[in-house]
């Protein structure tokens, strides 16, 4: 507990100043709602929105926080809904410009969810889509210990997240809280709001006794702010027992039931099917106001309460901890409890009555606290006290261009991706920042060679108890591969904080990622979280799509190419070439370090995230060493970065004035794409291949040249990227083990006739090349696709 929560639990004096202040966060935290409400005209006609009632039930509870609680490392996530508070609280503190109070949900203001890339104040977590801001804090703190372990302790963070009860209902809080790497995590508190409400109603029955089960299971301490001060000194009175045993087995609905009532008819209600014990203790209560405010009197609105739990939950060292504070959806406003208040905003008149309550008027209603005034000496040294410094910025980690794969076989790019990580962590420069994590397909997508050199990750060394000569497994604090358990939104929620470190922890990491491709799906949300955050990493999905024959549709992925193309702040790659992901993983890890390592507020290009799509197919590499001589290295290199390159000429015969044909291909399919060339070749085709090492980066090159078409009014330029690589107008026929669609925007790029074959339907057991030819991939198919082209292009 900090010295000022230490020295606070004791005095009244101190309560009455938070008191004051959290007074003055419920008025904010509700105007700022009314506001974009009532104060500007949005001229669409829509609803604007914001939570009140979901904002009040967490005022009490971040005000101790803030001001009471927290130290400047700390770094909390806060329920989305509670947004208007967190902003009213960095106003107060005088973290945020006072412009940005009306202006929530507006164009360029406050966003409606907390977001860490585009809020104006410091926001440690973005939080919106429920569970997954929640389990957030909990592997930055794994993110912590394994900086603490390998880089030298950091001052201390506690990691908290304020939680909506219902959100507790989202799976993957429940993966994360049951992964063996997130155990022990002492610097951990978890804070969930139980108002018993969510959205749509109030949660049938008595919920958190199974929850509090289930993170008992998991090894968590649990800490219940349930019970006011008034109402713990009823229950010390003679027979006050009874009265707990009753509030304590009532289910949610009875008891959410009496908020909405006047004080004179809580009473019966509150009785209803109450034993004598019960009534006979109640009798002893007259007066039906202090009644209702008795039996109402919940902890999560008691700051000697909440500070009590939050210093029980410092204490334990070993293990998180999870505060279940009880609250009032609404506290303090005239929707307070009401089952239909989750969107309910107060009306003008009702926000009016408020501020006149508060003693403010339009003139002062946005006013910080007095600073002659105890409370404003209160947040001023409260202000300091939560400073943080500004973060260093060291050199970027000198990434090579090419971690020096040789190879004169057959390769896939899976293999290869794991020799190419352990070629990384024989490098001196870069292998200290180097960790990679898996939800138990370490082995499986190839990562047992790193592993082997490195170790795994736990935060005591552990003995191993087999001996395997292929796989080492030894685990301990030098370990630097972080094991999950099969939870695909564990690896991107981890991802996504190791992809932080440098701001959470203040530590740059180069973090690698593997996971079955078609499973990247299931891991989706949590991917699209952790990049909407701004976390850079890397992540392999493989193996994937049909190649993958003998493991039938289950396994086989087909959206993700388009997945990977679509996302924002990732770059997707899919080469074939085992020199050619060479090139372009320590490319990606260049752009990262260098982003990690930029001084905050500079303007960098990058690409954010990779998802890179690998194969298990070996291919022959003589193809791309052919490039390599005729293109040379450093051609060739920028051209693969950029994202195509010519990967076979037309044959010289088929070349004077032989109707063309270029053959675009992405990943494993490259070799029926050159067989074809061959057969188009001999029958007097000039047919080029192309290899597409960047769907996303070629589309992102056409389509920068068409916004600034658009934007200018001018006609677009055709991109660099594209015309290297297609100097020739001839119809294209693209392959991919994808779906079709991934590459068929080529054609209406290049204004050229386009067939795309993919993969449309789902797969199923085979060989490959029994599953390329039922999806039209086999070199037969693709010579009918390029006769077709051409037919096209001459109708
Ligand atoms: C993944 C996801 N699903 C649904 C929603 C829509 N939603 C927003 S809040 C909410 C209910 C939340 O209830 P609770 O967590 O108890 O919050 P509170 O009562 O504090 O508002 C729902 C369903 C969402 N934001 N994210
Ligand atoms: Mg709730």
């Amino acid at each position: 507990m900090t010295d000022t929560a230490a020295a606070l639990a004791g005095t009244d004096a101190d309560l009455a100043v938070l008191d004051t202040i959290q007074q003055r966060v419920l008025w904010l935290a509700t105007r700022i709602v009314d506001a974009a409400n009532h104060d500007r005209d949005t001229g669409d006609g829509l609803k604007v929105g914001g939570h009140q009632a979901s904002s009040a039930s967490l005022v009490t509870v971040m005000t101790a926080l803030y001001f009471a609680y927290l130290d400047a490392p700390d770094k909390v996530s806060v329920k989305p809904h509670a947004s208007p508070v967190f902003h009213a609280i960095q106003y107060l503190l005088g973290n945020l410009d006072r412009a940005y109070l009306p202006t929530l949900r507006a164009f360029g203001g406050l966003q409606s969810y907390p977001s860490r890339t585009k809020d104006p104040d410091t926001v440690d977590f973005s939080t919106g889509s429920v569970g997954l801001g929640a389990a957030a804090p909990l592997f930055a703190a794994a993110t912590r210990r394994y900086v603490d372990a390998h880089f030298g302790a950091r001052p201390r963070s506690r990691f908290v997240a304020l939680i909506g009860d219902a959100e507790l209902d989202e799976g993957n809080i429940w993966e994360a809280v049951s992964d063996p790497a997130t155990d022990g995590l002492g610097d951990v508190m978890w804070i969930v709001d139980v108002n018993r409400q969510s959205l749509d109603r109030v949660v049938p029955g008595i919920r958190i006794a199974q929850w509090e089960q289930q993170f008992t299971g998991a090894g968590w301490q649990v800490v219940e702010a349930k019970y006011g001060g008034r109402l713990q000194a009823a229950f010390a009175r003679p027979a006050g027992e009874s009265l707990r045993a009753w509030i304590d087995a009532m289910p949610n609905e009875h008891y959410q039931s009496l908020f909405g009532l006047p004080p004179q008819a809580v009473r019966q209600r509150f009785l209803e099917g109450a034993p004598d014990g019960v009534r006979r203790f109640c009798a002893g209560i007259a007066d039906d106001g202090e009644f209702a405010g008795l039996v109402t009197d919940l902890a999560g609105h008691d700051f000697r309460s909440l500070l009590e739990a939050f210093g029980e939950c410092d204490r334990e060292k070993d293990r998180p901890s999870v505060v279940f504070a009880y609250t009032v959806k609404g506290w303090g406003l005239p929707i307070a409890g009401n089952p239909r208040n989750h969107s309910a905003l107060l009306s003008t008149a009702q926000v009016d009555q408020m501020r006149e309550r508060l003693g403010l008027t339009p003139a002062t209603e946005w006013d910080r606290l007095d600073p002659m005034t105890t409370a404003g000496q209160w947040v001023a040294a409260r202000r300091e006290h939560l400073a943080r410094a500004p973060r260093g910025s060291s050199p970027a980690v000198a990434v090579p261009d090419s971690a020096g794969l040789r190879t004169g076989r057959p390769i896939s790019t899976q293999e290869a991706l794991g020799r190419i990580l352990v070629g990384l962590s024989r490098d001196e420069a870069v292998a200290p920042f180097l960790v990679t994590t898996a939800p138990d397909v370490a082995t499986s997508t190839n990562l047992a060679g790193f592993i082997n050199r490195t170790g795994v990750f736990s935060p005591a060394a552990r003995r191993s108890w087999s001996e395997d000569a292929a796989l080492k497994w030894s685990e301990g604090p030098e370990g630097q591969h972080i094991e999950l358990g099969i939870s695909e939104m564990n690896l991107f929620l981890l991802l996504g904080q190791l992809g932080l470190a440098w701001d959470l922890s203040g530590q740059p990491l180069l973090p690698v990622g593997t996971v079955y491709d078609p499973f990247v799906l299931r891991g989706l949300d949590a991917f699209i979280y952790s990049v909407y955050s701004g976390a850079r990493f890397v992540v392999a999905g493989t193996p994937s799509g049909v190649s993958l024959a003998p493991e039938g549709g289950a396994h086989q992925s087909t959206i993700t190419a388009s997945v990977g193309l679509e996302l924002p702040n990732v770059t997707f790659i899919e080469p074939a070439y085992a020199a050619a992901l060479d090139w372009l993983i320590c490319g990606a890890l260049q752009k990262i370090a260098a982003a990690n390592a930029a001084p905050a507020g500079t303007a960098i290009t990058e690409d954010g995230s990779y998802y890179f799509r690998l194969s298990t197919r070996s291919i022959d590499q003589g193809p791309f060493s052919r490039a390599q001589e005729r293109l040379g290295d450093a051609v060739l290199r920028r051209q693969v970065l950029a994202g195509a390159y010519q990967l076979a000429d037309a044959t010289q015969a088929a070349a004077d004035g032989a109707p063309a044909v270029y053959l675009v291909g992405s990943g494993a399919v490259m070799p029926e794409a050159l067989a074809a060339a061959g057969e188009l070749n001999d029958e007097g085709i000039a047919a080029r291949v192309v290899d597409v090492t960047s769907a996303d980066r070629l589309y992102r090159a056409w389509q920068r040249t068409l916004r600034q078409g658009v934007r200018t009014a001018t006609m677009p330029s055709f991109p660099g990227a594209l015309r290297t690589v297609f100097g020739e107008r001839a119809p294209v026929v693209t392959v991919h083990d994808a779906a079709s669609h991934t590459l068929s925007w080529l054609g209406s790029a290049l204004g050229v006739p386009a067939v795309s074959l993919g993969v449309d339907t789902f797969g199923q057991s085979g060989t490959v090349g029994d599953l390329y030819r039922a999806h039209d991939l086999d070199a037969g198919s693709i010579v009918n696709a390029a006769l077709a082209a051409l037919a096209i292009g001459a109708a």
